[in-house]
């Protein structure tokens, strides 16, 4: 092997393999120094070609799509990606998947306009990968092909995904103010279209993360994290009249759904602005300003429910008058009513009310979900605002961004890590959908050539969770059960499914249970599964908010089920389970996902450190992993990605047919005769298409040529003209 002083190689250490450089090699000892600081002393026996050997070029210089690697492994697509990072290249393709490693720092002018200027006027491929090429694409595609595209942008939380769907966005605003200018008829929809989803993201920025699964964010933050910006926003921004009219004459830090994480200022946001912002999209989307002020209104309200304070005297009593006085002010509610549903649980049983004190424990939770209520039913009714806004013509075409938390295995998983795994699950498989089932139906469908490669089908384990009798079924039908309790759950768990290759009974823990997931094992805690699933919000809470005097509060809760009622009236109409309202939205997510032409963007997070020079390699193999990235730059070197039909293609491309062939009478012959004379002009060795029964195959590269060569010629024509 080459063993020379500098050389560059792999060595296997630990099961892994590791890019290092060779120090010295003599007296039949390699001295290696591997890129992650250690030395490492290989004596002749251990030299083998299992055990090290020298890197490909490919893998020392770096390239900027991991199709062009020539070693396919963990190590080297990680080594890629360390390599790049280093330079301040955080993106790299593979295949048109982009992936964005996060620099945790602003590197000098990644994103200013001269960037979005040169990237809209690049096809994907011509230029390094960035963002702006996925979001280039994006862009053109909705008008190369007339359907509604999707952007997925997966990873970890803190990998930048919000920062990934904010940079689309301000790409996709600028393209389309540039093109008002020269609008022909079609475009004026277009800019309407990117008017609404820059609004969107201002919203987005202001009240969201997945809301459902993350409501309790306003409730508690984690050290260091911030509540919702909406709130510092309002405080920020809203000038005196109206802070009077909120009741926000005090600062961030008198509020204790704001102080409790020592965090209050974004360093990447400027409050003031974000608020303004805000209400100008509010104004784009057509909210009034009545419910501008219903809104602003409650999520003061929710501020003042937080300062709410108890101690205990034979039960939990109110200690904070004028809190409660400013919050019923607010929210439109009976001061007095408000004060007893927080310190005393009513239930009617059998026509009568019995009422029974709280500790100041279970006072604090019920203050707390009051507070999650408003908040998740306001941010509901904003999203079907929105969606009403922008549906409802025909023939809409969008651009959708979905900004998806990762898979999640912490210490202890719980109900909220099930569901968001089971949506990742899901996700994944529409990924391995997109990308692996229907290349193969479609080669074999066509008869073109192609050497299938295994791939990760999560199938089974989706069965587990979602199909007959499956994990949620019997998570819902031990909900429903009045008796049914965490243990009961877990023994039927155990029982219908110990022989399920995808499930983990374990053998320490008598209250887990686990699942194989596509990304990993995952254990569960199986308590207070049916407590959250069963969302036992409380009637007597539920009742109050619906007697508010202000008519949005009311709205907002009118539709809420009443389970009591519901169980009076029988089986027939049972308010959904938690888990069952979030398997529908998944799938009909899914639904609208599997009519769009969709992009993915994988964020991958360096460190757990957000230090913006650290690059650990478990940390980002995990990763890879997770986002079956490998099997993905197999596949799609293996494969032929572009495909066109015939018809499609002799069409797209009778400019450049004409071109380069001036004397040929082109017009004799079918498509499928002119789309092979064409190829044939540009790849004799039929290495980059092949051709099927009613369609063109093509890599990437060769189709980038040939779009290429079109744009030049239709420049050209139109400066004749
Ligand atoms: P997330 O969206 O994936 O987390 P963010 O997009 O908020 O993560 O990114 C976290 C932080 O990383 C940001 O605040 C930036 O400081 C930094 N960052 C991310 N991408 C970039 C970039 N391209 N350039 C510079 N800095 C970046 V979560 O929504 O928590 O799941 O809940």
């Amino acid at each position: 092997m080459s063993g020379s002083k500098g050389a560059r190689v792999w060595v296997k250490e630990k099961e892994q393999l590791v890019p290092a450089t060779v120090n010295s090699c003599g007296d039949g000892t390699l001295v290696l120094t591997t890129d992650y600081g250690e030395v490492l002393y290989l004596q002749q026996a251990e030299i083998t070609r299992e055990r090290v050997y020298a890197m490909h070029q490919s893998s020392i210089d770096g390239v900027e799509d991991m199709s062009a690697l020539a070693e396919l492994h963990e190590a080297a697509i990680m080594h890629n990606l360390y390599q790049r990072y280093q330079k301040d290249n955080i993106y790299t393709n593979i295949g048109s998947i982009l992936a964005a490693v996060n620099p945790y720092k602003q590197i000098a002018g990644m994103y200013g306009p001269e960037r979005v200027e040169l990237y809209s006027k690049h096809h994907i491929g011509e230029l390094p990968p960035h963002i702006f090429a996925v979001a280039n694409e994006c862009y053109r595609c909705i008008w190369k092909r007339h359907d509604s595209q999707c952007v997925l942008i997966s990873g970890e939380s803190g990998a930048g995904k919000t920062e990934s769907t904010k940079l689309l966005l301000q790409f996709l605003s600028v393209m389309s103010q540039n093109s008002a200018g020269t609008a022909p008829s079609e475009k004026s929809t277009r800019v309407e279209q990117a008017i609404v989803q820059s609004s969107f993201t201002s919203l987005k920025a202001a009240t969201s993360r997945e809301a459902a699964s993350s409501t309790n964010r306003v409730v508690r933050q984690n050290p260091g994290e911030r509540n919702y910006h909406i709130f510092y926003a309002l405080l920020s921004g809203a000038n005196k009249d109206n802070k009077s009219l909120y009741l926000l004459e005090d600062p961030p830090e008198s509020f204790h759904y704001l102080n409790q994480s020592g965090c209050l200022k974004d360093k990447s946001l400027n409050d003031k602005e974000l608020y303004n912002s805000v209400m100008e999209a509010l104004k784009v989307l057509d909210f009034s300003e009545e419910e501008i002020r219903d809104m602003f209104k409650l999520l003061s309200g929710v501020l003042q429910l937080g300062n709410i304070e108890f101690m205990t005297a034979g039960g939990a009593q109110i200690t904070t008058k004028q809190v409660i006085t400013n919050a019923s002010e607010l929210l439109g509610l009976d001061t007095f009513q408000l004060s007893e549903v927080l310190t005393q649980r009513s239930i009617i049983l059998r026509g009568e009310e019995i009422c029974s004190p709280l500790t100041i424990e279970q006072a604090v939770d019920s203050r707390d979900s009051v507070a999650m209520a408003l908040y998740s039913q306001c941010f509901s009714w904003i999203i079907l605002k929105i969606n009403q806004k922008i549906k409802g013509k025909e023939n809409f075409k969008s651009i959708g961004i979905l900004d998806i938390f990762g898979f999640e295995n912490f210490e202890v998983n719980r109900f909220e890590q099930f569901n968001i795994n089971y949506a990742n699950e899901k996700l994944q498989e529409y990924f391995n959908k997109h990308i692996f089932s229907l290349e193969q139906l479609e080669y074999n469908r066509e008869g073109v050539q192609w050497d299938a490669i295994d791939w990760m089908d999560n199938a089974e384990c989706l069965d587990l969770i979602e199909k007959k009798l499956g994990l949620l079924a019997l998570v819902n039908e031990e909900s429903r059960f009045p008796k049914g309790t965490d243990l009961t759950l877990l023994e039927k768990l155990h029982s219908r499914h110990a022989t399920n290759p995808f499930y983990v009974k374990p053998r320490l823990g008598d209250h887990q249970f686990g699942i194989k997931h596509y990304a990993g094992e995952v254990l569960y805690d199986g308590r207070g599964i049916l407590e959250k699933n069963r969302d036992t919000f409380r009637d007597d809470i539920l009742n109050m908010l619906k007697d508010s005097r202000l008519d949005f509060i009311y709205d907002l809760f009118e539709k809420v089920g009443s389970r009591n009622n519901e169980e009076k009236m029988g089986t027939a109409r049972r308010k959904p389970t938690v888990s069952s309202q979030f398997r529908d939205s998944l799938h009909s997510l899914m639904a609208s996902l599997s009519v769009s032409n969709p992009f993915f963007i994988r964020c991958i997070k360096p460190n757990m450190e957000k230090n913006p020079s650290i690059f650990s390699p478990e940390v980002v193999l995990n990763q890879l992993r997770y986002s079956g990235m490998l099997e993905t730059v197999k596949i799609r070197r293996a494969g032929f990605p572009v495909r066109r039909t015939f018809k499609d293609f002799a069409i797209r491309y009778k400019i450049i047919q004409k071109e380069k062939s001036p004397s040929s009478s082109a017009a004799a012959g079918d498509d499928k005769k002119k789309s092979t004379d064409l190829l044939l002009r540009y790849d004799k060795t039929k290495k980059e298409w092949q051709l099927g029964k009613t369609k063109v195959f093509m890599k990437e590269a060769l189709e980038q040529r040939l779009e290429k060569d079109r744009d030049e010629v239709r420049r050209q024509a139109a400066m004749i003209i």
